[in-house]
Formats: C-alpha cells, sequence, structure tokens
C-alpha cells in the first residue's frame, strides 16, 4: 500500500481537488461525503488516471454512529492512515443573528464542529497507536474575523482554528502534527450551498475579482503533505490577491 489519505467533503470544491492533487504524489484514497454517485464519479476519474486505490464512503459526517461504524469497519490496511483531512463543511445563509434560522445554525455547528471532531476521534486513535500521522482541519478567513451575517459560521471556524490548536498539544506526544488551512474566497459550491441554490446570489459573490481555485488550496495542502516529518506547517492563512480581510475585497 502507498500512503493513506482519508478526505472528509470530497464530492466537491476543495476536497476533491485535494483528492487529485494527493493522487499525484501517490497517496492512495479514502474518499468520503453525502454524494454517493459524486464519489463514484470521482473514483472512476482517480483509478483511470493513477495507479492507486481509492476507496469511497458514503459518509455524513454530523451523524456519530456511521462515522465510528463506517471508520471501524475499515479493513485493516486501510486503517493505517497516514493524512486526514478534516474538510466537510458549509455556510448556510446571511441572516443577522436576530433574525437567525435555527436549522442553518444546527447545520453548520454540527458539520464543521461535531462532524470534524466525530471523524478525528475515530482516526487519531488509529494515528497514535502507529505513531505517526498529520492531520489537516480545513479553517477560513472566517475563523480569523468575523464579518456581517457571518455570526455562526464564523464562529464555526473560530472553533477550527481552537480546536487545531488543542488537537496539536493533545496529539503531540503521539507524534502527529496538526495544520491547518484558512482560505479567503475560494470559487467552488460554497456559495451556492450557503444561498440554499441561488446560483445569481451565489455568482455575485465572485464578480469583480479574481477569487481562489480549489487548486490553490490543494496545493497549500501538497506543501505541507510534502515537508519532512520534523516540519510543522501549523496555519496557512491563503487569501485571492484581491482581497485583504473578509470584508476588504478590491472589485473592478
Ligand atoms: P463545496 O460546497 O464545494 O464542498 C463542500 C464539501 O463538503 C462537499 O464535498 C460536501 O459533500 C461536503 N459536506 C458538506 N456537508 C457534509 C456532511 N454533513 N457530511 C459530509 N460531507 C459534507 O465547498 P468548499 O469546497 O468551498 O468547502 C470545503 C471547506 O472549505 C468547508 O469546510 C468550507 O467551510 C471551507 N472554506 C471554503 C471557502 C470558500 O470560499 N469556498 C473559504 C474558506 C473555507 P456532500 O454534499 O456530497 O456531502
Ligand atoms: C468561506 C470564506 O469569506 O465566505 O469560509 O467566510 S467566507
Amino acid at each position: 500500500m502507498n500512503k493513506i489519505a482519508f478526505i472528509t467533503g470530497a464530492t466537491a470544491g476543495i476536497g476533491e481537488a485535494c483528492a487529485k492533487k494527493l493522487a499525484t504524489i501517490g497517496f492512495d484514497l479514502i474518499i468520503s461525503g453525502r454524494r454517493k454517485e459524486k464519489l463514484e464519479v470521482l473514483k472512476a476519474e482517480l483509478i483511470k488516471k493513477f495507479t492507486i486505490k481509492v476507496l469511497s464512503i458514503e459518509l455524513d459526517v454530523r451523524n456519530q454512529e456511521d462515522v465510528e461504524k463506517e471508520i471501524s469497519a475499515l479493513p485493516s490496511e486501510w486503517k493505517k492512515i497516514d493524512l486526514l483531512l478534516n474538510n466537510a463543511g458549509l455556510a448556510v445563509g446571511v441572516s443577522p443573528v436576530q433574525k437567525g434560522i435555527v436549522d442553518d445554525w444546527d447545520r453548520m455547528i454540527d458539520t464543521n464542529v461535531k462532524g470534524l471532531l466525530y471523524v478525528t476521534r475515530c482516526i487519531s486513535p488509529l494515528m497514535a497507536e502507529r505513531k505517526k500521522g498529520l492531520i489537516v482541519n480545513i479553517s477560513s478567513i472566517a475563523g480569523k474575523e468575523a464579518y456581517p451575517g457571518g455570526n455562526v459560521y464564523c464562529g464555526t471556524k473560530h472553533a477550527v482554528e481552537a480546536i487545531t490548536k488543542g488537537m496539536r498539544i493533545d496529539l503531540l506526544p503521539h507524534n502527529i502534527r496538526v495544520s491547518s488551512i484558512a482560505p479567503g474566497m475560494v470559487e467552488t459550491e460554497f456559495s451556492i450551498v450557503r444561498f440554499k441554490g441561488d446560483e445569481d446570489k451565489a455568482e455575485k459573490v465572485y464578480e469583480g475579482f479574481e477569487p481562489l481555485k480549489a487548486e490553490d488550496i490543494a496545493d497549500s495542502l501538497l506543501f505541507i503533505a510534502t515537508r519532512p516529518e520534523h516540519v510543522s506547517i501549523n496555519d496557512i492563512l491563503i487569501m485571492p490577491s484581491a482581497q485583504a480581510s473578509a470584508r476588504d475585497v478590491n472589485r473592478k
């Protein structure tokens, strides 16, 4: 077996780009997400292009029982996970807090915070047993700043930042490196999801400037994953050149 990476949210955007990038350096991949058809399409593409093994797991990270069941049911050779990419996540809505939709809040907290924890709880002991591993959490500029209507999404990503720091301390004796990548605006399905399928609203987010591409984030992951074992890249903040902060975007 090659090195193995487990990716959450590999059906689109950053997760999909990271799967493709890790394939170029010979990782065998466990790709997961809720949309089974998308996983199968990606798996077929990866197997066709690269000489790697790919396992796809239909998984909603919010379901703690399923997360535990699926990871403990992995064949033993697939349990030797070298890299966990905690990427699955979403923003839902931009309502100010006084008009917030509780179901949207729950989806964000359950996915971005609790889902990340459920997966980490199952995979980090496997890494600890082998005394090696790398965990990369996808944070956001929203984990460093707050912006209007960002309230709960920013809260979840601030939580990811704090959890990343805590994980790094707890996993230190087990020789497990923990990194975070915090992107500014990346054009993916993110805004379509945030605006609940309203593609016009989603397009406007990226109007008048060049946003990051999912591949740019995959390049950051590649850099982290290819450092020698004595080097830990703790934190990458990566922004479009036209974006100086969560709110400052130079639109033409
Ligand atoms: P996309 O919407 O393109 O992709 C999100 C991925 O997360 C999909 O594969 C989706 O798969 C998966 N996902 C969502 N909910 C769940 C769930 N409950 N269980 C399992 N998988 C889930 O967005 P991005 O690629 O942009 O987002 C990836 C990460 O990057 C997120 O954590 C996001 O917060 C973060 N980020 C994004 C930025 C951006 O501007 N795009 C900037 C900063 C951070 P499926 O629907 O099949 O389950
Ligand atoms: C996604 C980027 O600016 O919408 O995390 O919060 S932003």
